[in-house]
């Protein structure tokens, strides 16, 4: 703010600096008080980074520390001020999270729920703090969809479609009767889960050939889908003849299961699975595995450039879906080099 002495300048001149002294003033108070009003609403500033506080499902497979790391790399990138927590596949861990974010007073909340159901108390609370919410990965499952700003993530249905019409074309060129199907499922109440069961389940529908014969869940890890896989095995034995694995990290658990009961994987027991990380290319470029069907975690830099977008008042979509395709063992040395996760 300008102020300037008028005690030896003539009427006129003494007129004209008034007024642009007032003009100055006004378009610099006028400027302030704009600067103030962002400020005082939280809205980030070109000064104040935008605060995002993150609540993370856990680090339970490939995929997982994929995604983790594209929201880490995308918020430095991007400016933003990252607040992380890692739920360890425990929902009342995110809650403790989200509220701690309120506390906070972050910018935006984004989290991947890892179950479906359960958030709406939070979401409210969210809500009422003005604070917006964006869903990464996983949805939720609730009537008001006011609770949340949008959900960026895959169609999981679409996934479960993808296996199934791979095994459907498969089945057909195959000369058995009958394929005895063992399904390894995701986390039990998880979107992913219950999306890629429906979706696989409808795309083999009608067809005699294909028959489930054992769904069980192994929480998305490794370890559990070894160790289900082996109870599958002893119940089953030689008559299973596909395994339908919801993420890639229980198919190479599973994998190792069958090894050791001294069948070969990719060839005894056909072997689908879903996410597409490096893992799954090795498995199929070692002819371990037949199919994987890509689910991308590279949600960082979407993430960033939508909450920017949400907290500057700028409209986004309810619902953003990312691009993915299917890779069948026989492009897998091919593709490989291009994988990113
Ligand atoms: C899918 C994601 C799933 C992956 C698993 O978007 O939520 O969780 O398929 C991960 O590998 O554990």
């Amino acid at each position: 703010m300008t102020i300037v002495r008028r005690t030896f300048l003539g009427g006129a001149a003494a007129a004209v600096l008034t007024t642009f002294t007032t003009f100055t003033t006004f378009t610099t108070f006028a400027t302030l008080a704009t600067f103030a009003t962002l400020a005082a609403s939280g809205v980030a500033s070109a000064a104040k980074p935008l605060v995002m506080g993150f609540s993370q499902v856990g680090a339970e497979s490939e995929w997982r520390t994929a995604n983790t790391r594209s929201i880490k790399d995308a918020a430095r990138q991007a400016g933003v001020k990252l607040k992380f927590a890692d739920a360890q596949q425990k929902q009342e861990n995110q809650v403790k999270a989200i509220r701690s974010f309120i506390a906070q007073r972050v910018d935006v909340i984004a989290f991947s729920p890892v179950v479906e159901s359960g958030w709406e108390t939070v979401l409210r609370e969210a809500r009422n703090a003005k604070i917006p919410v964006i869903l990464t990965d996983r949805a939720v499952n609730t009537a008001d969809k006011t609770l949340y700003t949008t959900f960026i993530g895959s169609d999981f249905v679409e996934e479960g479609r993808r296996a199934g019409r791979w095994l459907v074309a498969h089945a057909a060129k195959t000369p058995e009767r009958k394929l005895n199907i063992v399904e390894l499922q995701g986390t039990v109440g998880s979107a992913p889960a219950l999306d890629r069961q429906k979706g696989f389940a409808e795309a083999i529908a009608g067809n005699a050939k294909l028959k489930i014969v054992r769904s069980q869940t192994g929480d998305f890890t490794r370890a559990k889908g070894k160790e289900v896989m082996e109870a599958f095995l002893k119940a089953h034995g030689k008559a299973i003849n596909v395994l339908y694995a919801h993420n890639d990290d229980m198919a190479i658990g599973a994998i190792q299961a069958i090894e050791e009961a001294g069948l070969k994987p990719g060839k005894d027991i056909v072997i689908i699975s879903i996410d597409g990380v490096k893992g799954a290319f090795e498995a199929m470029i070692a002819g371990k595995l037949n199919v994987t069907v890509e689910c991308s975690p590279l949600l960082g830099p979407q993430l960033m450039q939508v909450a920017r977008d949400v907290v500057a008042g700028k409209p986004v979509p309810k619902r953003i879906v990312t691009e993915e395709g299917v890779f069948p063992a026989e492009v897998a040395a091919k593709e490989y080099p291009n994988r990113k996760y």
